[in-house]
């Protein structure tokens, strides 16, 4: 083949070449060891009379030498264009706005918790936790409330075993204290509770807090100013506060504290049931069987408690109507 010819044909392959593979196949097919086309020229230099072969062997080390060049050349511009290529497909438009993350918030029923718990730090009592599984001697029978007893029923209990029980109620917590310590005592007991109940204001899990206040001359009167303070403090100073008797097995005499409607503002709606009031709160003087039960003097110690459902003041506070939401 005339060297012009293979000249140009391998220029003319080495144009339409875009790929480091496709150049090294045509290296192999141009400058290959064994087979490549200008070998095979240098190769057939001996079958040449011997004064053609320095000018043959100088044009065919000539083209060899320039194929050579175009092949390295075209390597550069192939590796350049591949890196062009890449930066264009990875590049970063540092100016454009990042994905916001979405950011946690604390659920309200932990910032309700929180309040409540940092109000009646305020007034002076102490947290105290307990077990949610419980014996039910300390979730029942310390509390008053006896094996037969129709209470039991209304607490939908959750039980493990015969004998043990998810506390139903934090009021153990405040036994167990009272079993470590002598009064004056100023706890409250928050943390999560269970009973077998479920709709648009009950939940199988819910968080309550309770209070226990004992020394030598607790009064009624404490309690409703320590309840009312705390109202105040939580629903604002006008809100108003009514006490009705009630009846709770571990308190006597007992009570349910009400304040007015904070949904309808004490006009009449179907939350309050149009009755302009909501219940928030459950207490009571604390039934002298309890401190017997617990080693405590009953005719020297007189005690308060009461207990409020952390979710119903939640809904309230927030205007939720059901308790899932
Ligand atoms: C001891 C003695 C007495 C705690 C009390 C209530 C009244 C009460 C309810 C409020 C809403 C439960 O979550 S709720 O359904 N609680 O009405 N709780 S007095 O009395 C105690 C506690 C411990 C040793």
């Amino acid at each position: 083949m005339e060297l012009a010819v293979l000249e140009n044909e391998a220029k003319a392959k080495l144009d339409s070449c875009h790929s480091l593979d496709g150049l090294e196949q045509l290296r192999i097919e141009y400058l290959g060891r064994k087979e490549g086309k200008i070998t095979h020229l240098l190769r057939g230099l001996g079958k040449l009379p011997i004064d053609a072969r320095p000018e043959a062997g100088s044009q065919i080390n000539s083209l060899k030498e320039l194929i050579t060049t175009l092949f390295s050349d075209k390597q550069t511009a192939i590796i350049a264009n591949e890196q062009n290529q890449r930066l264009f497909r990875e590049k970063i438009d540092v100016t454009m706005t990042g994905f916001i993350p979405q950011v946690g918030k604390r659920h309200p029923i932990t910032n309700v918790l929180e309040e409540i718990v940092n109000i009646f730090m305020g007034l002076g009592f102490e947290v105290e936790e307990g077990p949610e599984v419980e014996y039910s001697h300390y979730n029942f029978d310390a509390l008053n409330i006896p094996q037969d007893h129709p209470a039991r029923d209304m607490h939908d209990t959750f039980y493990i075993s015969d004998t043990v029980v998810l506390r139903t109620h934090t009021s153990p917590v405040q036994i167990r204290v009272m079993q470590g310590k002598n009064p004056p005592l100023r706890i409250i007991a928050p943390g999560r509770v269970y009973r077998r109940d479920a709709d648009v204001s009950h939940s199988p899990m819910f968080h309550q807090v309770e209070g226990l206040l004992v020394d030598e001359k607790t009064t009624f009167g404490e309690l409703k100013a320590v309840l009312e303070a705390f109202l105040v403090a939580m629903f604002g100073k006008d809100t108003p506060v009514r006490f009705r008797p009630s009846f709770f097995p571990f308190t006597e005499p007992s009570c349910e504290v009400d304040i007015g409607c904070v949904i309808c503002n004490r006009k009449g709606c179907g939350v309050c049931k149009q009755t302009k009031w909501l219940e928030v709160l459950g207490a009571g003087m604390v039934d002298p069987e309890v401190f017997k039960g617990v080693g405590y003097d009953s005719e020297k110690y007189i005690g308060f408690a009461f207990g409020l459902g952390v979710e119903r003041l939640a809904m309230l506070k927030y205007g939720i109507d059901n308790i899932r939401l």
